[in-house]
C-alpha cells in the first residue's frame, strides 16, 4: 500500500473551454466535465500517483489524443461497476487497474 497524497497543484493560464475531463480543486467554471472532488491519489512504489479505488477519475476521461496504454505501459481498464463519462479511460496518466473476468480492457480511442 502506498502513501496517501491529498492533492497536486499546478498553475496555468488557459481558456475555460480548454479545461475538459479534468479534476480541479474547487471546480472550473466554463470547463467541460470538470470534477471538483478529491481524486483519491495514492503513491506507488515507483513514485507514480495512482488512482485509489473509488476515485472520481476512474472511467471519467476521454480517449482523445492519447494512446491505449497508460504512462506505465499498462492497459486502460473499463471498470464494470463505474459508469463511463465517455469511454473507459481514466483521467490522468496512470490507469486504475481492473480485474480480468469482471472489467474489460479498452481497445479503441473514443472522442466525445
Ligand atoms: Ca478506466
Amino acid at each position: 500500500m502506498g502513501t496517501s497524497v491529498s492533492k497536486i497543484v499546478a498553475v496555468v493560464t488557459i481558456a475555460a473551454s480548454e479545461v475538459r475531463y479534468s479534476i480541479v480543486e474547487g471546480g472550473f467554471p466554463g470547463g467541460v466535465a470538470v470534477i471538483a472532488s478529491d481524486p483519491l491519489l495514492v503513491g506507488g512504489e515507483n513514485g507514480g500517483l495512482w488512482l485509489a479505488a473509488g476515485s472520481p477519475a476512474i472511467d471519467a476521461g476521454t480517449g482523445c489524443a492519447t494512446i491505449l496504454l497508460d504512462m506505465a505501459g499498462q492497459s486502460r481498464w473499463d471498470i464494470a461497476s463505474v459508469a463511463n463519462v465517455v469511454s473507459g479511460f481514466d483521467i490522468g496518466a496512470l490507469e486504475h487497474s481492473g480485474t480480468s473476468g469482471t472489467d474489460t480492457i479498452v481497445d479503441a480511442l473514443v472522442c466525445p
